[in-house]
């Protein structure tokens, strides 16, 4: 099986983020990237350097003005006379404005970040980018005939929406996977999402469309992160009603509760009837994680890996989440098992 992988992941490094009241080195590392690049190598993987497919494509997810942002923003930061990291500080909550994006750089972030969990640094464009191309490559490769790929993408993406970047993530890999395979002729999509999270970026994009179903299993978000999406209420809009399904879980999910849920997504995506499949593929389900709470072991990501290979699918796996940094190589080539030839 092949595994897109860039090294220009690493220049997004460095971060801080905002975490119970304190800023912390993030728990999104370049690390994360290097081990598990190197299960795939002991693993057997073929691996390959992303195409370099243009920014154009970029669009058909994102609003221009929000690329050209993310795009420019660091060089502005140190042009305004400001050091480090780029983080916002304030957001536009009830009561607020949302319509207006002020010119400041200051209101400019808040306007187009949900938290402060997701530091830019001057290497974030360059590896949000790289990551985008490693999800689009994997989809060419399936596209094009290849029963599974997986794209090693850092920073991940599912957080991020049409115009909106946080947890981590900048630009939405995943969306922007599923999206190439529609625009390559798959006439409908299916998004399964296993990360700890929910993937509100993902949903957000899709959310009034019929043609991508999205389904996600993910901490409730009554106390889990990002809090303010993922309930079982939220099922789609318009034409889309009915091509969202959220799965939230309790903390301390163990496999059998996993499994069933698991059962539950699968069976929508069997209905929906899909021409491929995209994986939002975090393990920050494992139990060791260290901003999760679910309790599976190393032993049940291959479990996970053939429940989903069982739907018979061409399949996009794209790297999401997974802080539990010395397990990550061996769960996440745990769930990619069950799809090498
Ligand atoms: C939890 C803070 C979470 C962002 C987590 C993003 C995960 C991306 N107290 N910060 S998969
Ligand atoms: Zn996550």
């Amino acid at each position: 099986m092949k595994a897109v992988h860039s090294p220009l992941h690493a220049v997004h490094d460095g971060g801080v983020e905002l975490y119970r009241g304190a800023l912390v080195p993030t728990f999104e590392t370049p690390e994360r990237a290097e081990i598990i690049r190197a299960a795939l190598e002991s693993g057997g993987y073929e691996l390959l350097e992303p195409r370099a497919i243009p920014e154009s494509r970029l669009l058909r997810v994102h609003e221009a003005e929000f690329v050209d942002f993310l795009r420019g923003v660091h060089a502005r930061w140190l042009a305004e006379g400001r050091e480090g990291h780029v983080i916002p500080s304030g957001f536009p909550a009830r009561g607020l404005r949302r319509d207006r994006r002020p010119s400041g750089i200051s209101g400019s972030l808040g306007y187009f970040a949900f938290d402060a969990s997701s530091p830019i640094v001057a290497g974030t464009w360059d590896a949000a980018l790289a990551a985008a191309r490693c999800a689009m490559t994997a989809a060419a490769i399936v596209a094009e005939g290849e029963r599974a790929a997986y794209a090693l993408c850092r920073p991940p993406g599912h957080h991020a929406a049409r115009s909106t970047y946080g947890g981590y993530c900048y630009l939405n890999n995943a969306a922007l996977a599923a999206q190439y395979l529609r625009d390559e002729g798959c006439a409908r999509v299916a998004v399964l999402d296993v990360d700890y999270h929910h993937g509100n970026g993902t949903q957000e994009i899709f959310w009034e469309r019929d043609d991508v179903l999205f389904v996600s299993l993910h901490g409730d978000p009554e106390t889990e992160y990002p809090w303010f999406m993922g309930y079982a209420d939220e099922r789609g809009f318009g034409r889309g009603e009915g091509c969202t399904l959220n799965l939230p879980l309790p903390a301390g999910t163990g496999w059998d509760a996993y499994g069933a849920a698991l059962d539950t997504a699968l069976a929508a995506i069997r209905r929906f009837a899909p021409a491929a499949l995209v994986v939002s593929l975090g393990v920050d389900t494992f139990t060791a994680d260290p901003i999760s709470a679910f309790k599976l072991e190393s032993r049940h990501y291959p479990l996970i890996g053939e429940c989903i290979a069982a739907l018979g699918l061409p399949t996009v796996l794209v790297q999401e989440g997974g802080y539990a940094v010395a397990e990550i190589g061996t769960n996440v080539v745990g769930v990619l098992g069950a799809f090498a030839d």
